[in-house]
């Protein structure tokens, strides 16, 4: 086809493609989700509603994308990494980030239904996002572990900050006033001693964040098969399938990488 004389706009277009042998992160972040949460109700500090659909929209990308070996949330933000060698989309960051972030979203407003029920969403949720590269397995584990000890540090502040408030009667700025200076264990401490609470028994998809790995598992599908020359029948069929299933385990320490060393191998 004879190129029009408007071709040449095309050489505007900035090259993007991500560094070749590098692990590649997508990461998004929900925006202003201090006022969505307050407006939606969120249960403080943790909504499970919430959490639970933010880990449904991360299926939904892994599921839609491929080549994503691992992907990391906790509150309003989700992790996403690619295969070290994946050629999707010539590895060009913008296809990437936009495509990641633009089904998350749309599965969010999709989804919000089946996990908030007669609680309707007031108005569409946004989401920013951003690609960083890793050059080397060390780098990728401890950015995964800067997200898991943000989830944990955050946790352990907001769970005494709204227990203060919520039991003790505190003001938000008294509460803060409180906290002040206070190391970990002079938090676990308040907890335990004035409110009967061990931090280290609160659920673990709050403390730890939500982990999503491949796995094979075993999954029941309905199939019609013919018996007679005119008579159709419903069996179960058991088919072994690959899913993105949610842990809600330590990453920091060595276990979880010995125990599933196909992530970064990537022979799933
Ligand atoms: P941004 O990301 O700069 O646009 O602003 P925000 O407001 O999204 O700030 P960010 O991402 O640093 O913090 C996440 C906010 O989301 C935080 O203010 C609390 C809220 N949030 C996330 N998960 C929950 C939850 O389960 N319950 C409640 N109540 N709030 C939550
Ligand atoms: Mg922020
Ligand atoms: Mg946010
Ligand atoms: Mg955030
Ligand atoms: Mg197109």
């Amino acid at each position: 086809m004879a190129k029009s004389k408007f071709e040449y706009v095309r050489d505007f277009e900035a090259e993007d493609k991500c560094l070749p042998n590098c692990w590649i992160v997508v990461r998004l972040d929900g925006r202003c989700f201090h006022r969505f949460a307050d407006q939606h109700d969120f249960k403080k500090p943790n909504d499970d509603c919430a959490l639970n659909l933010m880990n449904k929209c991360a299926q939904a990308v892994m599921e839609e994308m491929g080549e994503i070996v691992i992907a990391y949330g906790q509150s309003d933000e989700y992790s996403f990494v690619f295969k070290k060698d994946t050629n999707l989309f010539k590895r060009r960051a913008s296809k990437l980030m936009t495509l990641v972030v633009a089904k998350f979203a749309s599965s969010y407003v999709f989804y919000w239904k089946d996990y908030f029920k007669d609680k309707s969403l007031l108005y569409p949720p946004g989401f920013d996002g951003r690609i960083v590269l890793y050059p080397n397995d060390q780098n990728l584990k401890d950015y995964l572990c800067w997200r898991q000890a943000d989830c944990h540090i955050n946790n352990l502040y907001n769970t005494v900050f709204w227990t203060l408030v919520q039991k003790s009667g505190l003001t938000p700025v008294q509460a803060q006033e409180r906290l002040k200076g206070t190391l970990a264990n002079d938090k676990n401490e308040i907890l335990f001693s004035e409110f009967n609470i061990n931090y280290n028994k609160e659920p673990e998809i709050y403390r730890k964040g939500t982990v999503l790995i491949w796995k094979k598992v075993d999954e029941i599908i309905k199939k019609k098969i013919t018996t007679g020359e005119t008579e159709e029948k419903e069996i179960e069929q058991t088919r072994m399938r690959n899913r993105p299933i949610p842990l809600h385990c330590d990453i920091i320490g060595n276990e979880f990488w010995e125990h599933n060393p196909e992530i970064l191998l990537d022979k799933r």
